[in-house]
């Protein structure tokens, strides 16, 4: 089989091919022919799952061909390429996501239909990839998602988890983590690549040699070798040929390694160290913010970004490019340090593998390389041991180093006599116990660092990156996130997109600041109208799905008022919780007071190791147990905890929220993206002037956001003048009369002892300032509850935060980073006439 014979069977393939065919006809024939071929299932057999599984290849068929073009043209046309490295990525789940970009929706709805099947059990099937924590990792699945749409040429690296982000149950009201076993039935949307595996290095140590040109070498000889290998997945963009490749690393052992051990007669030897390589890439850190200094999770970031830089430098080669030009084929943007490791080892692959100059090596990598910084808090920035780093990575420690010395150099000369400066400069944190700063090397690595909301960018400049930015202003810019609008609303809220559709046509899909012309129909009664009823109907949704769920029954005209996210105390889940106790209290005291019937709804995963998250947890479903059931109380509240916030939960909880609940003390949310998914579904926030909160509030108008608490510096100040919590409890009763409550034992069946960690906490220290921003949070909810009493001016409001909301679209954040960091343009995929098939 020549080339040209093979082109010769692709060209007589017919147009309504059963791997391309797009009509309803043709893609029943074609989930028959999966269910049989691939699932070897009859139909009076196969289970709904077998079923999810023929009609997830028979959509793979259908993206296969764009994905393969995608793959050619990049090759055949020299285009720049923007690399995402990333160690978490939340895609959600991709059937009906590919779904809705391919435009096929209505014909495989038709094709399953007649089948005598329903479309939505099936999609139901799908389990998630949860291979992230967050806000992060979701942030770069909007983005892949919007760097197709855009035709960008783009691959997302990563790591293939075996196990994902736990899965949560809520047991007595407390957090349980059940192991997440998302590959169990199979995964039809990754393709195994072993043919393009690589071999990454661990521990051991370097010695220098002299090479053929007399030039001083060093090279590393290794105690441990891994296998890394790629797993592909497509990303669709939206109604455009380009599907991208999420690619993510697997560790395995290396054949040789288990030859040599078995030869020596240690078969028990070699398969534990087959178990030992594949531990690697075993399961995902569960924690958010903070991080943990654990040596496997260096091995990670280290096995997954070596694999991914090895085989960028070999796509390169492959393209008959000279290893010279690297950086104007690729730019690699880092998502967080967790990759900066990235910047060292593609110095020692250009130096020591390709053997370039330090100079020029450094020329490359600095221009290659681009750092996003996702967070302030100290806590949360990575520094590794410097004994630990050195034992793992003994050539990368000689070229931090190296780094190091030639950076500090330079500060040297441009800040005589100031060693404090180069101290705070330092890739080395000195003191105690020598440690790598990651961030440090991120920044001296790259062309271009940016925050991810404009409050959040500032800080950086003024604090934990001021000495950089006094280095280099200009290697600094702001993009604010953004959130797909394809998933966020086409998606999870078909009525809102029908609605607003047939209003303004469907160009806000790709352009969301069409929806601007949504602003004139907010002082349109009978569209209000109409928008209200939607709302409705989605909330009804969402309280029947909690009914069949957890057996609580929901009032769908109370307010609902939604906090989810991940638990942390800086986030305040509890003072959200405060707030409630606070209306109980009031309810307890006057039984007739009229207030407006609230449906309090949280969802959030706290790290297993965070004991005051899980305390949290267990506050939110004590206080839900105690005030669902009082009498008194007349079911004017309602608490709900919705167990295992991921993305497919969080799909029925946007669209259905009246209230965002945005409410971190402010200067410590770097930006925030539930706050854009709620906003873009119709929901008002109440929140404080934190991260890209801000930036909503700018675009939807103060008069249509409810704002509350100190502003960033007003918290720096009152930490600066000594701040005392309990001044503000022994001054404010109902606050007082709230905690006191708490720790009674009242909502702990008189367990005193219970709370009484997350009571001191707050009386005693109080880091998240809760008591401080305590009167001005009620004073707004308070303000929300009046509001919502006028169900049209609501509504209108609501409309307007829509209308203005199309600036937090990913397409413009992507756009952005094109422009000002990637230096990349658009290509477009064209499909051979074979191999394009009409619906
Ligand atoms: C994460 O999800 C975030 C920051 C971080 O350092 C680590 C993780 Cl895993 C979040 C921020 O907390 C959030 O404000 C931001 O919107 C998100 O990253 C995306 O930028």
């Amino acid at each position: 089989l020549s080339p040209e014979h093979i082109t010769e069977i692709y060209d007589s393939f017919h147009i309504e091919d059963d791997r391309t065919g797009l009509s309803s006809e043709t893609l029943q024939r074609a989930i028959a022919d999966n269910l049989y071929y691939i699932q070897g299932k009859f139909p009076e057999i196969a289970t709904l799952y077998d079923y999810y599984m023929a009609v997830a290849y028979t959509v793979r068929d259908r993206l296969l061909h764009r994905w393969i073009n995608t793959v050619k043209t990049y090759r055949e046309q020299d285009v720049k390429v923007v690399c995402y490295l990333s160690a978490e990525y939340l895609p959600g789940p991709h059937l009906e996501n590919n779904l809705v970009n391919l435009g096929i929706y209505d014909q495989v709805q038709q094709a399953v239909e007649s089948s005598g099947l329903d479309l939505r059990s099936i999609l139901a099937q799908e389990e998630e990839p949860g291979l992230g924590n967050g806000g992060l990792g979701r942030l770069a699945a909007c983005y892949m998602d919007s760097l197709a749409t855009l035709e960008i040429p783009a691959i997302g690296y990563g790591i293939r988890y075996e196990y994902g982000i736990f899965d949560q149950e809520i047991r007595e009201g407390w957090q349980v983590e059940i192991t997440d076993k998302w590959l169990r039935l199979g995964n039809p949307w990754e393709i195994p690549r072993p043919e393009n595996a690589v071999e990454v290095k661990f521990g051991g140590y370097t010695e220098p040699y002299t090479d053929d040109q007399g030039d001083y070498r060093v090279r590393w000889i290794p105690h441990q070798v891994v296998n890394g290998i790629p797993y592909d997945t497509p990303i669709s963009g939206y109604r455009v040929n380009t599907t991208s490749t999420m690619r993510l690393w697997k560790a395995e052992a290396p054949e040789s390694f288990d030859f040599q051990a078995f030869n020596v007669g240690d078969y028990y030897g070699a398969v534990d160290a087959k178990i030992i390589s594949e531990n690697l890439t075993k399961v995902l850190y569960p924690n958010d913010e903070p991080i943990q200094g654990k040596q496997l999770r260096l091995e990670q970031q280290y096995f997954f970004v070596s694999c991914s830089l090895q085989n960028l430098l070999k796509i390169h080669l492959l393209r008959g490019d000279p290893i010279e030009t690297f950086h104007e084929k690729f730019v690699i943007q880092l998502n967080d340090t967790h990759p900066a490791i990235g910047v060292a080892e593609l110095m020692r692959l250009l130096v020591d593998e390709y053997l370039l100059h330090w100079q020029k090596a450094w020329d490359i990598t600095q221009q290659a390389f681009a750092y996003t910084n996702h967070t302030l808090l100290p806590e949360a920035l990575e520094t590794w041991p410097l004994n630990l780093f050195g034992s793992l990575l003994p050539r990368h420690l000689e070229i931090i180093y190296e780094i190091n010395q030639r950076f500090l150099d330079q500060v040297r000369l441009k800040y005589l006599g100031n060693p404090d400066k180069l101290a705070r400069l330092s890739l080395i944190e000195e003191g105690g116990s020598k440690r790598i700063r990651m961030a440090h090397l991120a920044c001296v690595g790259s062309h271009a660092i940016n925050g991810v909301a404009a409050l959040h960018t500032e800080l950086l400049k003024e604090g934990v990156l001021k000495d950089f930015y006094d280095l280099w202003p200009h290697k600094f810019t702001n993009i604010t996130n953004g959130v797909t609008p394809r998933r966020w609303m086409v998606l999870i809220n078909p009525r809102l997109t029908q609605l607003i559709t047939r209003e303004i046509g469907e160009t806000w899909i790709t352009q969301l600041e069409d929806f601007k012309r949504l602003e004139s129909l907010a002082e349109d009664p009978a569209f209000r109208q109409e928008w209200r009823r939607v709302k409705r109907a989605v909330k009804q949704d969402l309280a029947d799905y909690i009914q069949a769920h957890q057996g609580l029954t929901l009032n769908p005209d109370s307010i609902f008022d939604i906090q989810a996210k991940r638990i942390h105390e800086y986030k305040r889940q509890h003072l959200n919780v405060l707030h409630i106790i606070t209306l109980y209290n009031r309810i307890k005291h006057n039984p007739r007071l009229a207030v407006p019937p609230r449906t309090f709804i949280f969802g959030g995963k706290a790290a297993p190791g965070y004991q005051m998250a899980k305390l949290i947890i267990k506050l939110i479903t004590s206080v839900g147990e105690v005030v669902n059931h009082d009498p008194d109380i007349c079911d004017l509240i309602k608490v709900v905890f919705l167990p295992d916030f991921n993305v497919t939960n969080s799909q029925r909880i946007y669209p259905a929220a009246d209230l965002s609940e945005q409410i971190s003390t402010a200067g410590k949310e770097a930006s925030g993206t539930g706050n854009m998914k709620f906003s873009m579904n119709g929901a008002l926030t109440i929140g404080t002037l934190d991260g890209a909160n801000i930036e909503i509030r700018e675009a939807v108008e103060a008069d249509n956001f409810f704002l509350f608490g100190h502003t960033s510096e007003d918290i720096v100040d009152l930490k600066a003048q000594g701040y005392v919590p309990k001044t503000f409890y022994n001054t404010n009763p109902a606050l007082k009369e709230a905690i006191d409550l708490i720790a009674s034992g009242y909502f702990s069946h008189g367990n005193r002892a219970l709370f009484q960690p997350l009571v001191d906490q707050l009386l005693q220290a109080d880091p998240y300032c809760l008591l401080a921003d305590y009167q001005s949070y009620i004073d707004c909810q308070d303000q929300v509850g009046q509001a919502f009493q006028d169900q049209d001016t609501w509504t209108k409001t609501a409309i307007l935060n829509v209308a203005r909301i199309g600036r937090f679209s990913s397409d413009r954040a992507i756009r952005e980073y094109c422009r000002e960091i990637w230096w990349v343009n658009p290509v477009s995929i064209h499909l051979e006439e074979y191999q394009q098939a009409k619906a």
